[in-house]
């Protein structure tokens, strides 16, 4: 190895900007997978995404017509409550103002729901205004399935169990319900920067 190589990869390792990184979290280069379960495959032929709940009529998109909606690539921090972040993830997906454009609800909270029953809890003010999509997306390449595809949430304000993956819509509700996390006692809101694992922080 050459001293300009070992250069190179110690400043790629300290050149990070620590007000980048959440109180106790490490920076990562790789990719972990963190899935309570398998995989789930859904057909693209059948799968859809649907808002329901809190409205007059749910809506739903196929995976064609997710596609033809604006897009938007992002390039975001994402921060596990075990404790890595990863720095600069580049996502292509839809944003949630666009799927929640002219909706009208009462509803302030959201329990997003995914293949294989999965489910996390948010409150819907934290999908608005440019702060979260459904991302197909990643590295310029379609959304692995390891890594939620065809498609996940993208909620990368908060912890990244937020972020579902597989999700297939959001159930609009007026009242809080806790998700899978949030029932074993991972933090009900999940803001990396207050550090708010567990229930309790
Ligand atoms: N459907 C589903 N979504 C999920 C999970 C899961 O187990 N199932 N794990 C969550 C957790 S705890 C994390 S940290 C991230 C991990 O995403 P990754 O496997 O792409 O790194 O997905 C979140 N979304
Ligand atoms: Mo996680």
């Amino acid at each position: 190895m050459t001293p300009i190589s070992r250069g190179f990869r110690g400043r790629r390792h300290t050149d990070v900007d620590p007000a980048r990184v959440p109180p106790g979290q490490y920076v990562t280069g790789d990719f972990p997978v963190l899935s309570a379960g398998p995989t789930p495959h859904t057909p693209l032929e059948s799968w859809t995404f649907t808002i329901r709940g809190a409205i007059d009529q749910p809506v739903s998109w196929s995976w064609d017509e997710l596609q033809a909606l604006p897009s938007e690539k992002v390039t975001v921090d994402i921060h596990c409550v075990t404790k890595w972040s990863k720095l600069d993830t580049e996502w292509t997906g839809v944003s949630l103002d666009t799927l929640l454009e002219n909706l009208e609800t009462s509803a302030e909270y959201v329990l997003a729901f995914s293949d294989g029953g999965y489910t996390t809890n948010v409150p819907l003010d934290d999908l608005r205004g440019g702060k979260a999509w459904v991302a197909y997306g990643y590295g310029g390449e379609p959304l692995e399935p390891e890594h939620g595809g065809p498609a996940r949430l993208l909620v990368p304000h908060l912890y990244f169990w937020k972020s579902a993956k597989w999700v297939r819509g959001l159930d609009l509700r007026e009242d809080d319900v806790p998700g899978f996390w949030e029932t074993y006692g991972y933090h009900n809101y999940g803001d990396p920067w207050k550090e708010q694992r567990y229930a309790g922080d």
